[in-house]
């Protein structure tokens, strides 16, 4: 085996070729692009075979009611089912579904038999807390293993689950509650954080209100006892969970759903200040779950000890911890905390101590690691990885390089997954074991999937240029709507290139001379922070809320260990003192507490004016040139140019 040390140079090796050895045992094989090339649809239905069905599906794809697509037509499954009870059924119930390791160093082993009771109690108390197929329920909570049963207690009901991050404040909370019209919260009391006790359910106390300001649809609160902090209580809408589903019966018959029955809503941010509730169905959703876990990290169950760091708080959570590894019987590592608690070891001691063999962490982390430095990961066997993914944001070469060559001993394929909350599923990855990678190249459509790089008039842009990633074919895992707001959901992502029929990602992307694909980041106002997608019109709106400010304009600045920063101009009401620090310092806790600390802006420069153009749009463009220090680019569309000196003068 050839290893090659880690380097931060730009001596670009061009492409990174499969080792014979990776390729030997390789999930992947060329016959898969073969398959799917030569029927697609068919292709996808060898894949749903990697489920269980209790009916059969009649029909692949119906998209005679596009852009809402039925896949696996007529076909009924229990998600939970598949995720759980068949891996028990099978003889494979002592096998650890999930190594959890609490933030404060505790752990505890979970096999796919006691998954399987843990689920189950938790249905029946869902159950006799009177909730049925087709409502929902609110999940806000750390990484801790009854997050996971709860995801899964929904799915087994046929409840679909809107996971909250926990990050996110109680007026965030709140208005994901009320838009999905919640009948049921499942919190912690508190989250262990850097080495704290933070409270939770008080947030979930505030959010929900009282009296007259009473979230409607909640009917109770359940309580997993996590940090043994103090809490508030409402009689008869409370419910501690180890007295409710700890003394449930483990026994629960399921019931098997449409597949195209509403799994879950993950609310994701767009170009408008409302967060979407993404929709997700059942059947596809999860067959495409199980496809790309299986041939994109070269799972192997039984063999492999997988790790994707990701919070259940976001897409890659739900697809890349819950549904994808449960479905196809992974052992798995789920880390309570953050990379830093109780120093910058902790992944590594992980690693080394469960034997990690495949790692799916997001570019700003490596960036963290880079920060760091090289001898906290050397001080450490990392012998067993055997592959790296990448998700969220594009990677530079120089950390996918570094990632390479320290974490992976030069000697792993680096997966680099592009994918999107609507998507479901990745959908444009190298295939380890066949693609030779670049660092920075997400390479190409999966097979089965199929994109384009376009301009503004559909037409293929020339290898070389950049253009619109766009994806010109239905897939399983798609999304099936925005909850409540179809309109919104034809206009975001199907007006653009309508008379095509193509779904448009907001990403900007380029082919180059192979053809490969480069993702190069958001088109729209979307900013990418350490790998959450955040809206600048959200963090707008949060800004002007408070009272001293009249205008705001936010922009993601690019960021050496984050991605991109946020960075926000605001224009003071008339009248108004400006106390500097003091009022920075309020600005930034009302972003906080409006939407959350991950939005919080870097810096806030209190401006006379904003630039903008004589329709009146702000000119973020020239805002994002002014927070990076660059050369000003073309002011001649300015109502005024002065503005923007102003501006730099300020800064
Ligand atoms: C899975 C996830 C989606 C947006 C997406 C894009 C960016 C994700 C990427 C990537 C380049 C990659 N993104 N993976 N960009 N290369 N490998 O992150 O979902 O939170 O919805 O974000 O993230 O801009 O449009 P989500």
């Amino acid at each position: 085996m050839t290893t090659d040390v880690g380097t931060t140079s730009n001596s670009a090796q061009a492409s990174y070729p499969p080792s014979a050895a990776f390729t030997a045992t390789a999930n992947a094989g060329p016959e898969l692009q073969a398959a799917a090339d030569a029927d697609r649809l068919a292709f996808w239905a060898e894949q749903a075979g990697r489920l269980d069905w209790d009916r059969d599906f009649d029909e692949v794809l119906d998209w005679s009611g596009a852009p809402v697509a039925k896949w696996f037509v007529g076909g009924k499954l229990n998600v939970a089912y598949n995720c759980v009870d068949r891996h028990v059924e099978a003889g494979h119930g002592d096998q650890v579904a999930i190594h959890w390791v609490g933030e404060p160093g505790d752990s505890r082993d979970i096999t796919y038999a006691q998954l399987k009771d843990e689920v189950c109690r938790a249905a029946n108390t869902l159950t006799a807390l009177g909730l049925k197929a087709g409502d929902r329920v609110a999940i806000y909570m750390p990484m801790v293993p009854e997050a996971i049963v709860s995801m899964l207690a929904c799915a087994r009901l046929g409840i679909t689950h809107s996971v909250v991050f926990a990050g996110f404040s109680a007026a965030a909370l709140r208005s994901r509650v009320d838009d999905a019209e919640a009948k049921l919260v499942i919190t912690t009391d508190g989250q262990w954080r850097r080495g704290q006790a933070a409270p939770l359910k008080f947030a979930v106390d505030e959010a929900l209100g009282s009296g007259a300001d009473r979230a409607p649809s909640v009917e109770h609160v359940l309580v997993v006892r996590r940090t043994g902090l103090d809490v508030e209580w409402t009689t008869g809408r409370d419910l501690w969970w180890d007295e409710t589903v700890g003394t449930a019966s483990p026994e629960h018959a399921c019931e098997s759903f449409d597949a195209e029955h509403p799994l879950f809503l993950l609310y994701t941010s767009g170009t408008t200040g409302k967060p979407k509730g993404i929709v997700h169905t059942s059947g596809g959703y999860l067959t495409q779950a199980a496809y790309t876990h299986h041939y994109v990290f070269d799972h192997k169950p039984g063999q492999d000890v997988y790790w994707c760091t990701a919070d259940i708080g976001w897409v890659t959570g739900h697809t890349y911890i819950v549904y994808g590894p449960l479905a196809n019987r992974a052992t798995q590592i789920v880390y309570e905390g953050t990379p830093n608690t109780p120093d910058e070891h902790r992944h590594f001691e992980v690693i080394e101590k469960y034997k990690v063999s495949i790692y799916y962490i997001a570019p700003t982390l490596v960036r963290t690691f880079m920060k760091w430095g090289r001898d906290i990961p050397d001080a450490h066997d990392l012998s067993s990885l055997r592959l790296l993914g990448s998700v969220g944001e594009p990677i530079n070469p120089e950390a996918w390089r570094w990632y390479r060559g320290v974490i992976g001993g030069g000697r792993c394929p680096i997966v680099d997954t592009w994918w999107q909350t609507e998507t479901g599923g990745i959908m444009l990855s190298p295939l380890p074991g066949i693609t030779a990678t670049k660092p920075g190249s997400a390479m190409a459509p999966l097979p089965g999937i199929s994109c384009k790089v376009v301009d503004d008039n559909a037409r293929d842009v020339p290898h070389g240029e950049q253009g619109y990633l766009v994806l010109d074919q239905p897939w399983p895992g798609m999304l099936r709507g925005i909850w409540g707001d179809m309109d919104r959901y034809r206009e975001t992502y199907w007006s653009r290139y309508a008379e095509q029929g193509w779904y448009f990602a907001g990403d900007g992307a380029k082919y180059d001379e192979d053809g490969d694909v480069w993702v190069l980041g958001r088109v729209d106002d979307v900013m990418n922070v350490s790998g959450h997608r955040i809206s600048t019109s959200e963090v707008e709106s949060a800004l002007v809320g408070h009272p001293a400010v009249a205008e705001a304009a936010v922009v993601g600045a690019s960021d050496e260990t984050t991605g991109q920063g946020i960075v926000a101009f605001v224009i003071l009401l008339e009248g108004v003192e400006n106390t500097g620090d003091t009022l920075i310092s309020e600005l930034k806790a009302q972003v906080s507490t409006d939407i959350s600390p991950i939005a919080k802006p870097r810096e806030i420069t209190v401006v006379p004016e904003l630039p903008k153009t004589r329709s009146g749009k702000i000119m973020r463009r020239l805002l994002r040139d002014v927070a990076e220090g660059r050369e000003l680019g073309d002011t001649s569309t300015l109502v005024d140019p002065a503005v923007v000196e102003a501006l730099r003068a300020k800064r």
